[in-house]
């Protein structure tokens, strides 16, 4: 089973979009194994955004990621992470269809409401900036045989 790192930003925590976010990705089958809130800190936001430092919406990116609270999250399940990256939508929500968080919930693409893991190796590299593998949970679930082949 995959895991990918699920983050809904500041903005979705401040307009009360986190219980609907979870919501989301429990209906569709996906199991938490790991969730908190923090507020991220400069160094973590350069740490998660690397690939971004030095571009040119990379000062506004961060000072909006460090802006409040976040809820971070690994999800589990059968192709986790392509399947998050769909349900959340383009990153610019003006891209996103109808149905993805992005598409429903967001307007601009420097306050898209949430993050999730472009690959394999990104979410293995970002679930253990956020997460040690203590706090992660392995656990069983009744339902799985209904979600499951
Ligand atoms: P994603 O979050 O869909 O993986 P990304 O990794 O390319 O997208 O960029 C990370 C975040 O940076 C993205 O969620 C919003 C912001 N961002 C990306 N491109 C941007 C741009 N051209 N202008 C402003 N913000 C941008
Ligand atoms: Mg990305």
């Amino acid at each position: 089973m995959e895991r990918t790192y699920v983050m809904i930003k500041p903005d979705g925590v401040q307009r009360n979009l986190v219980g609907e976010i979870i919501s989301r990705f429990e209906k569709k089958g996906f199991k938490i194994v790991g969730l908190k809130m923090l507020q991220i800190d400069r160094a973590i936001a350069e740490k998660h955004y690397a690939e971004h430092i030095g571009k040119p919406f990379f000062e506004g990116l961060a000072s909006y990621i460090t802006s409040g609270p976040v809820v971070a999250m690994v999800l589990e399940g059968k192709d986790v992470v392509a399947a998050a990256r769909a349900m959340n939508g383009a990153t610019n929500p003006a891209n996103a269809g109808p149905g993805t968080v992005r598409g429903d919930m967001a307007i601009e693409v420097g306050r898209n409401v949430i993050h999730g893991s472009d690959s394999v190796d990104s979410a293995k590299r970002e679930i253990f900036i956020y997460f040690t593998e203590e706090e992660l949970c392995e656990y069983k679930k009744v339902l799985e045989n209904w979600i499951y082949e």
